[in-house]
């Protein structure tokens, strides 16, 4: 398995300059093994502090969200191409807060998606039901629709180039996790999805987990075949806590 390994915080609203250059500063001065690739995603106003603070660094920074549309009249959103003007390398798109509290549809994150690859921004593509459709046996047929969604909209080689993250929606800011053998096994439906169009981007596409992963738990997540890293929480505001994250991987 060539997939390298993506460790991703999501800060979600959180952060200030001052906070996060204390928090930037400590993550540029550790040491990372170059098997393990480090990004974080902050809020938008907070990528031109990441790029000065993150240039000389091995690590990445991206945005949480990204409009569908690449200019025009669309007061308040910001484009893929703005991102990739500050160096920008990832964006997420569908997470679970904007589907639930911004009523982003699949297709709509699919746009998201591509888009963002036009301007050279790889896409991280959140998938994950909710309690209520995990507990209906619903968990496949929803993910691979959120997942399938995004794959009508994509050529093989645009395909290959995004990252998954799955993450369950109940772990979400919960505490609770999936188990190991829980994640593993959407992560397989998820991986077997993609190999129906296209074993190339299948082999390619990395599948990170979300959903309160933490320094206790994220060797086991992360050690399961097809877990390609994580996509961090509220242990990605903490130092200590993110590394240590990285450091399993
Ligand atoms: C979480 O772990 O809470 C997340 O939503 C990560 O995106």
């Amino acid at each position: 398995q060539q997939r390298r390994t993506l460790i991703a915080g999501n800060w979600k609203m959180n952060g200030s300059l001052s906070a996060n250059s204390a928090l930037l500063g400590e993550l540029s001065g550790a040491s990372i093994a170059s098997a393990c690739e480090v990004l974080v995603c902050v809020p938008f106003v907070y990528i031109p502090q990441c790029e000065v603070f993150l240039a000389k660094t091995q690590i990445a920074f991206g945005a949480q969200d990204v409009s569908p549309h690449q200019s025009g009249a669309y007061t308040g959103e910001i484009s893929p191409a703005m991102l990739a003007d500050f160096s920008c390398k990832y964006a997420i798109v569908g997470h679970s807060e904007r589907r639930a509290y911004h009523h982003e549809s699949n297709e709509l994150v699919a746009q998201k998606a591509l888009q963002s690859l036009r301007s050279n921004i790889y896409p991280i593509v959140c998938v994950g039901e909710t309690l209520e459709q995990r507990e209906a046996g619903k968990t496949n047929e929803v993910v691979v629709a959120q997942l399938q969604a995004v794959m009508d909209v994509l050529d093989e080689g645009a395909l290959a180039r995004i990252v998954v993250a799955y993450e369950p929606v109940w772990a979400i800011g919960t505490g609770k996790t999936a188990t190991p053998e829980m994640a593993q096994d959407v992560h397989a439906v998820l991986r077997k999805t993609l190999a129906v169009r296209s074993d190339f981007a299948a082999e390619k596409v990395r599948i990170l987990y979300g959903g309160s992963m933490k320094p206790e738990n994220a060797k086991e997540l992360l050690a399961m075949p097809d877990i390609d890293g994580g996509l961090i929480g509220g242990a990605s505001l903490k130092a200590v806590d993110f590394l240590s994250i990285v450091a399993a991987a």
